[in-house]
């Protein structure tokens, strides 16, 4: 068998006789060989690029697995996923809600560039989306479950032309009532009804769909996009629920006295939909096994943001606390990263995914894209290309809303530090490494002068670099023309 070279001079197939032609280089050339058989596994011909398997559940903070040492939740699949994975231990959603970190994932932009930093508005159709990325380079591409990009009403049937580059279609913009969830399947619009608890019926499609391509000649790049664990917190099926008794919840140090006994109501609800998520990534790795894909395909497992819980005295997302900005992510690629797991500590920001899957996959990024490119860092485990994420809130809206403590800000969050200016300055400091719990805020402290001012540096640049010029939030949903209620909602039919 003669090898083929592509266009760009690389192998695109390994034979046998390879290993028998390498007896008559000489040593020298035999590692350019090496390297050049290395080289060919990852610059496949489309029909050997990977699949991609990207499980994003809504409100999973990334304290809240077992690997990452929360003490109460038991997901034993992703415990063993993460030991095989490269384990993003500071990946931050850098507008962490709903639809503004969706759109920066699909988009690979920033919120103010795409112009999502608030739920319930509309992701331009004419937005360069990954998916559509993906579909050009002769990807199957689907979408089951959750999108919120629409923002022409939770349950609006959604037309083709707004489905960012997803072809296999079974959607529904945004429900949390898990246990009476609807969607739409392709182009029909007639309302159909998950049975039972939607993620796990989510789940049996998502793997129809992987078994369907067990034989194909199409690599697919497919999103399971999942409603739990966001609240409401007492709907998983009751055989999760039996698992955590509300008494027994350890919380985390800074949840508030007055709020313990709410704080572990919740948590026991929000651990109960965790763990029935975590089943649901066990039978979805069991199928890329059974099926033989497991090695071709990178599988992603990270969430939209997190949740307080009580943290801070807080609830929900929006705000710039670790509970809030921190997620899961897991990145599994057996065939070009192996299998053994390792952790890598710099941050990563939403508007980063895209262009790393897209290297990963070996496939060109577009120019519309804002974020950087880890492939490299997750291969080497060196040198990231930037040590910090930006962290954003351009407009409050919804649950933190202004009477509820909600502010615009922006911030750094570094690997020890985080920094945040709100509209009157210098917000909040936390040396993270000696106050992993973020109870001390050294803002003006005397002692933390020179990090604030370092730090305070690198937002300016920053958001200098980005056009960002910081201001009030009705300057922007002005910019984009949005309509907002007096709680600075944009409002949304159910
Ligand atoms: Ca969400």
């Amino acid at each position: 068998m003669i090898e083929r070279l592509n266009t760009v001079g690389r192998t695109t197939s390994r034979t046998p006789t390879q290993a028998g032609l390498a007896i008559y280089l000489s040593a020298d050339w035999f590692v350019v060989f090496l390297a050049f058989i290395a080289c060919s596994a990852r610059a496949a011909e489309p029909a050997h690029r990977p699949n991609v398997l990207y499980l994003v559940a809504d409100q999973w903070r990334a304290a809240a697995t077992g690997y990452a040492g929360d003490p109460n939740v038991k997901t034993p699949h992703l415990d063993n996923l993460a030991a095989q994975s490269v384990n993003f231990t500071r990946a931050v959603s850098g507008c962490p809600v709903c639809s503004p970190h969706r759109a920066s994932l699909m988009t690979g932009q920033f919120p103010l560039t795409n112009g999502v930093f608030m739920n319930d508005v509309h992701l331009r159709d004419d937005a360069t989306c990954l998916a559509e990325v993906f579909l050009a380079a002769g990807y199957d591409t689907g979408l089951i479950g959750k999108w919120h990009l629409d923002g022409r009403g939770r349950s609006n049937y959604i037309p083709p032309e707004s489905r960012q580059g997803f072809d296999y279609w079974k959607v529904l913009e945004c429900t949390h009532d898990y246990n009476h969830s609807f969607y739409y399947a392709g182009n029909d619009p007639t309302k159909l009804t998950w049975p039972g608890y939607d993620a796990i019926a989510q789940t049996q499609d998502a793997i129809q769909y992987i078994k369907g391509h067990t034989h194909g000649d199409k690599p697919f790049l497919l999103f399971v996009s999942w409603g739990p664990p966001h609240n409401p917190y007492q709907t998983a099926p009751q055989n999760y629920r039996a698992i955590y008794e509300p008494d027994k919840i350890e919380l985390r140090p800074n949840v508030p006295e007055k709020l313990h006994k709410k704080a572990q109501q919740d948590l026991a609800g929000y651990y109960a939909h965790c763990t029935a998520l975590d089943d649901c990534v066990g039978e979805l790795l069991k199928t890329l096994d059974d099926t033989g894909l497991a090695g071709n395909t990178i599988v992603v497992f990270s969430s939209d943001h997190g949740a307080m819980l009580g943290s801070q005295g807080q609830d929900r997302k929006q705000r710039p606390w670790d509970e809030s900005i921190r997620v899961p992510l897991l990145v599994r690629y057996p065939r070009d990263l192996g299998n053994t797991g390792r952790r890598l500590d710099a941050p990563i920001n939403t508007p980063d995914l895209m262009p790393t899957l897209l290297a990963l996959a070996d496939l060109k990024c577009p120019d519309t894209v804002e974020g950087l490119d880890y492939s490299n860092y997750i291969r080497t485990g060196k040198n990231p290309p930037k040590d910090f994420a930006l962290i954003s809130c351009p407009a409050p809206f919804g649950e933190w809303s202004r009477s509820n403590g909600g502010r615009e800000f922006r911030g750094v969050r570094t690997e020890r530090f985080t920094y945040v200016r709100d509209l009157n300055g210098p917000w909040l400091l936390y040396d993270n490494q000696t106050d992993p719990f973020q109870q001390h805020n050294q803002v003006k402290a005397p002692d933390a002068a020179d990090d604030q001012k370092k730090l305070d540096l690198l937002l300016k640049r920053t958001l200098h670099d980005h056009h960002d010029e910081f201001l009030p939030a009705d300057k922007y949903i002005a910019r984009w023309g949005y309509k907002v209620d007096a709680n600075g909602t944009v409002p949304y039919t159910p």
